[in-house]
């Protein structure tokens, strides 16, 4: 079969590439010519460290498996088409569906009957059938009938993009069960997991409540964090003994959520089941209690200088970890950006290092020279090993902020921290 994979990102990129390694002949679209000759040329442009990646593009391109282009055009006697552009959600929390609204329009000037469309983006329930059908059925085709239409949402994470499109299920949500049956014979090409039978309904809910699970069991931990602050207990030694009673699995409070899906994937949903008799209440409430976390790491901040009798606007501040996720260069979403916004309202000169991202990249004990304070705010593994010996020696005043627990907290009082952290009662 002749496969077209439209938008070449962390995620259709390697589709395409495990599509063209079983044999398929894969045509990439991608608007991005620059990205389009990269891949042609059998380079990887996706940014970070994926292992694997660019040896199968060297070999698929250079065995004529896969072609990008950025004319739809290309795509016209394509069977199979997947499509894997960007749905972000804006800072109303609102979809912004731009390049899925454009992808289907420009496909449907192309798609040949008998044709299998298969959305993979992540998408708000509800939008296969009130967005993409609409879209798709715009020059008389229809869906069951002239073409196939499939829900197939991703499930990848940078960093490991091939391994966890091999190793994770999937859920193939189709027009019909018979359209679900051919989409799980596609993937079973690619994947070595289980792969679901569904409807649309189905596979735009899973996704997007997976990622809204995860968003509000870290909120959850967070706010027992607040809770430990004041009971002047430890949470992390309250979540380990929480977690020997059965079937609990508190997750990791800490200093924010970022990333590119959980932030996201909660507001999908909401925006999904708007306008329904359904009050969403503790999904939007998670989400506040996990953006507000960056602005707690400011209060504990504001207090530890305060017992220094310095200000906030006098002080000179180390951010240690600008990524939004330990030991990545990934900083989407990161609440080391929240954090930094909140410090510099506040009138402090902030000093950022981290060092998976270029431009914070350096020696962290020059950067921490004559700093009033370090906060903490990702756990690579950089850090973890810093001896705070030197660390307290390059500071003008001692204060450590810790909000992942990269460090022990009694050592670093020994090497004479005044040392803070989120979820640790004093
Ligand atoms: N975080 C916490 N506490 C936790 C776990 C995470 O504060 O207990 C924070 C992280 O610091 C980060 C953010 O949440 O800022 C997201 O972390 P994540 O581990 O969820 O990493 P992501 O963003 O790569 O999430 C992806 C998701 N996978 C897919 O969308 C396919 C998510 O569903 C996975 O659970 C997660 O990877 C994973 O566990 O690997």
């Amino acid at each position: 079969a002749k496969l077209a994979i439209i938008g070449l990102g962390y995620v259709g990129l390697p589709v395409a590439a495990m599509f063209a390694e079983k044999g398929f002949d894969v045509l990439g679209m991608e608007i991005r010519e620059d990205r389009v000759h990269t891949i042609n040329s059998g380079k990887s442009p996706i940014e970070g460290d994926e292992p694997g990646l660019e040896e199968l593009l060297k070999k698929v391109v250079g065995g004529k498996k896969l072609h990008a282009t950025s004319n739809y055009e290309d795509l016209r006697n394509r069977d199979i088409i997947l499509i894997d552009v960007e749905t972000p959600v804006d800072e109303t929390h609102t979809p912004r569906y731009a390049a899925l609204k454009s992808a289907c329009n420009s496909l449907s000037t192309v798609l040949k009957p008998g044709a299998l469309v298969i959305i993979e983006s992540t998408i708000a329930p509800g939008t296969m059938k009130g967005t993409v059908l609409p879209l798709l059925e715009k020059n008389g085709l229809k869906s069951g009938r002239d073409f196939l239409l499939g829900n197939c949402p991703e499930r990848v994470m940078p960093g490991k993009l091939l391994a966890n499109l091999r190793q994770m299920s999937r859920v193939c949500g189709g027009d019909s069960p018979d359209t679900s049956a051919i989409m799980m014979a596609l993937y079973r090409n690619i994947v070595e997991a289980d792969l679901d039978a569904a409807d649309w309904a189905t596979a735009e809910l899973v996704k997007t409540v997976e990622n809204a699970y995860r968003d509000v069991q870290i909120a959850f931990a967070n706010e027992v964090a607040l809770i430990c602050e004041q009971a002047g207990a430890d949470v992390m030694k309250v979540r380990e003994l929480v977690n020997k009673s059965p079937f609990r699995q508190m997750h990791i409070p800490g200093a924010g959520v970022g990333g590119h899906c959980i932030p996201k994937d909660p507001w999908l949903l909401a925006y999904g089941v708007a306008g329904s008799e359904v009050p969403l209440r503790l999904i939007p409430a998670a989400r506040a209690i996990n953006d507000q976390m960056p602005h707690h790491m400011v209060r504990l901040l504001e207090k530890a200088l305060a017992g220094q009798s310095k200000k906030l606007n006098e002080c000179k501040v180390l951010v240690l970890g600008y990524a939004y996720l330990e030991n990545s260069d990934d900083t989407r979403n990161s609440p080391s950006a929240a954090l930094i916004g909140g410090l510099d309202a506040l009138g402090a000169e902030v000093v950022i290092h981290d060092p998976y991202v270029n431009e914070y990249k350096g020696d962290v004990f020059e950067k921490a020279a004559g700093c009033d304070a370090v906060v903490a705010m990702v756990r690579h593994d950089e850090y973890v090993k810093i001896n705070l010996d030197r660390l307290k020696s390059t500071l003008k005043t001692p204060v450590l902020i810790d909000g992942r627990r990269v460090f022990d907290a009694k050592s670093a009082r020994q090497s004479g921290f005044d040392y803070w952290s989120v979820g640790l009662g004093r």
